[in-house]
């Protein structure tokens, strides 16, 4: 029997920001009350450091499987190949994650895992992760500020300080799936490249080759295909800014399929607080003192019990005030 996947078709309500518009900032809010997603245009991230990164990349992932390997396992953080995370999750992926902390961080990190310093640090250097995580940060700090100011907080850098912070916990992540023209027998569906999650830190910033593959998931429940564009960015709300709007934006449920055809190599940008940081609801978005969502919690705290959970799991559940 010939199984056929289902045909794609994309939505085309992404809300669109567009930087250098004035408005963008009432938009990028509603946005993230609506969708917890959006699209970035005239951004000013160097489309010479975008494509530096994915030759590089695609240098790195065509390598042999046993070259990979050197700089695996992904424990969290190294080259990782089908599993993801510590709870048995699997995808049609491989991929290479690094904190943005570079020195100190990978090496404290080689130091408890099995993890070859080398091997990261070559990659490192090669790829030119610092030169893009430094213009995709500077593009997630002025997304936030226009967030703060659209919120009418008074402290306009009150997200972007965490992201900017030098203890900031951010991490970054190059994904690489290899197209794949097998289909889940059940659904029609392509194979599940990257399993339903949200992100647990303040704000994501996703960049992809032209190939489809990512999907949100809309309120009333449907899973919806985003047109890829190379030369935009996704930004997504993560828990942490949920939290600290005490549940105005959501973060979004997102998950990547197996192109057939095409592979697809996206590179995403986690913004997040220091490990130390009290991620708690901001006063001004609060009705009364008490009105918080959620039970307090640390960075820290709330990264522990992530890793515990499985990718679909709902984390913020266990922070949530009964
Ligand atoms: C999802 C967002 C980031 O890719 C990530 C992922 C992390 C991992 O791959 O190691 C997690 C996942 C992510 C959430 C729950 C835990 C941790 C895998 C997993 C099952 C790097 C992150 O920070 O959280």
């Amino acid at each position: 029997m010939v199984i056929l996947s289902k045909a794609t078709s994309f939505f085309n309500g992404v809300p669109l920001i567009d930087l250098s518009k004035p408005d963008s900032m009432n938009l990028i809010v509603k946005a993230c009350e609506e969708f917890g997603f959006f699209k970035v245009v005239n951004h000013d991230v160097p489309m010479e450091f975008i494509s530096k990164l994915e030759s590089e990349a695609i240098k790195f992932f065509s390598s042999p499987l046993p070259e990979k390997l050197k700089a695996g396992p992904a424990d969290p953080f190294g080259y990782g190949n089908k599993q993801i995370g510590k709870k048995g999750d699997i995808g049609w992926v491989e991929y290479i994650l690094v904190s943005t902390n570079s020195e100190f961080n990978y090496q404290k990190f080689a130091s408890i895992s099995s993890l070859n310093p080398e091997n990261i640090r070559d990659f490192y250097c090669r790829a030119a992760v610092n030169d893009y995580v430094t213009e995709v940060q500077k593009m997630a700090c002025e997304v936030l500020e226009m967030l703060a100011e659209g919120l009418k907080i008074h402290q306009r850098n009150v997200f972007s300080k965490l992201l900017m912070d030098e203890k900031s916990d951010s991490v970054f992540r190059v994904n690489h799936y290899a197209s794949c023209s097998e289909i889940d027998e059940f659904n029609g569906n392509n194979v599940i490249g990257f399993g339903e999650h949200t992100d647990p830190q303040i704000i994501s910033v996703l960049r992809s080759n032209n190939t489809s593959g990512l999907q949100i998931l809309l309120k009333d429940g449907d899973w919806m295909s985003v047109p890829p564009d190379e030369n935009s960015f996704f930004v997504n709300v993560g828990d942490s800014l949920q939290v600290m709007t005490n549940g105005r934006f959501k973060s979004v449920k997102h998950r990547v399929l197996a192109n057939s055809v095409k592979s697809r190599l996206s590179m995403i940008y986690f913004g997040g607080p220091p490990l130390s940081e009290k991620i708690a609801p901001l006063p001004s978005l609060m009705e009364g003192e008490d009105s918080s969502l959620y039970k307090e919690f640390t960075w820290f705290e709330y990264k522990k019990s992530a890793y515990k959970t499985r990718l679909a799991d709902n984390r913020l559940i266990l922070f949530e005030k009964i």
